[in-house]
């Protein structure tokens, strides 16, 4: 029997936001490399997440969900997203089966008729439909662009991610391995305690308060008994906001604190002491400058 050829490649995330990119990276690389949260607009970089098996290396790269910017954050980030789309092999656009198609998702669509490049349409969240209502929903994507191949899956309850793979082998071409099989991600653990912590702070708070928070690590030092300890700086655009994390008497910090704590020695298995603190920074979304420090730089496309 002759061996099966070796494949490799790298594979584009894209989407709008909350349709489930990260959740889907998450759930195919078997592990936590990018944050995930029930508001739009959580990722705001490229992220990698590497997949290695015995016939292919699949590099994905996840993406920031692609929306109309308000601020020079999210024009970053959108740029981020449709840049991505340059340097791959093929690419997954994600749709959430549980919402009707709508502008946000044709304007993608629009710009992916124009790449070249096979799209391969990717149902996510089919947990919550029916049958018929799967079926309804794949004869409307159809209508809308003429994709490579069409593949339902749930990312959160890891249904059908199998398949996919399998179909992605296809379109792969003959190659190296690029990473070692060890290698999950592309970003160093100061990247991933960050996102953690910003993690956090999306789950606790509401309303524009998600938006509006950058976090960066400062410092990090190791005490004598090995554990890390991690100075976190939690940035906010306004003085009520900060109020609103810190929380009666710090509880909020707090609370935010021992979520990201735990979350980073589970992923990381690092042992960590976290010291936070927020700042504002009035306006930083549409500052340049404040954008390069807080980690989203444009030569980082
Ligand atoms: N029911 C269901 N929910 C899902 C599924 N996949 C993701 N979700 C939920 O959808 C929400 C958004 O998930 P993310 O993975 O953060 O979405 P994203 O596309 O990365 O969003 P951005 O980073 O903002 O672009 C979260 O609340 C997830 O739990 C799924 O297969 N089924
Ligand atoms: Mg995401």
């Amino acid at each position: 029997m002759s061996k099966q050829a070796f494949h490799s490649g790298f594979i584009s995330i894209v989407g709008r936001p909350n349709v489930g990119k990260s959740t889907f990276l998450n759930a195919i690389v078997g592990q936590k490399v990018a944050i995930m949260s029930d508001k739009p607009q959580t990722t705001r970089n490229k992220i990698q997440g590497v997949v290695t098996t015995n016939a292919a290396q699949y590099v994905f790269i996840d993406t920031p969900g692609i929306h109309k910017p308000q601020h020079e954050l999210g024009k970053f980030m959108t740029d981020t997203a449709l840049k991505s789309l340059g340097g791959v092999d093929v690419v997954l656009f994600m749709l959430n089966a549980s919402e009707e198609i709508g502008t946000g998702d044709r304007f993608i669509m629009e710009h992916l008729k124009n790449i070249h490049k096979p799209v391969i349409l990717v149902v996510n969240k089919i947990d919550l439909l029916t049958k018929e209502q799967l079926y309804h929903f794949i004869h409307q994507a159809k209508s809308e662009m003429d994709f490579a191949e069409i593949i339902p899956i749930s990312a959160k309850k890891h249904e059908n991610l199998d398949v996919l793979l399998d179909v992605l082998y296809n379109y792969l071409e003959e190659g190296p391995q690029y990473y070692p099989e060890g290698q999950v991600t592309d970003h160093p653990e100061r990247f991933i305690m960050a996102e953690i912590v910003r993690e956090k702070v999306l789950w606790h708070t509401r309303e524009e308060i998600p938006h509006s928070v950058a976090v960066t690590i400062e410092d990090i030092t190791r005490d004598e008994d090995g554990r890390l300890e991690v100075m976190v700086a939690i940035i906010v655009e306004r003085p009520s906001q900060k109020g609103i994390i810190i929380g009666k008497n710090g509880q909020m910090l707090k609370r935010i604190g021992t979520d990201a704590r735990k979350d980073i020695n589970r992923v990381l298995g690092t042992k960590v002491h976290l010291q936070t603190w927020v700042k504002v920074v009035k306006d930083w979304r549409n500052k340049q400058i404040h954008l390069n420090d807080f980690g989203y730089q444009k030569e980082d496309y």
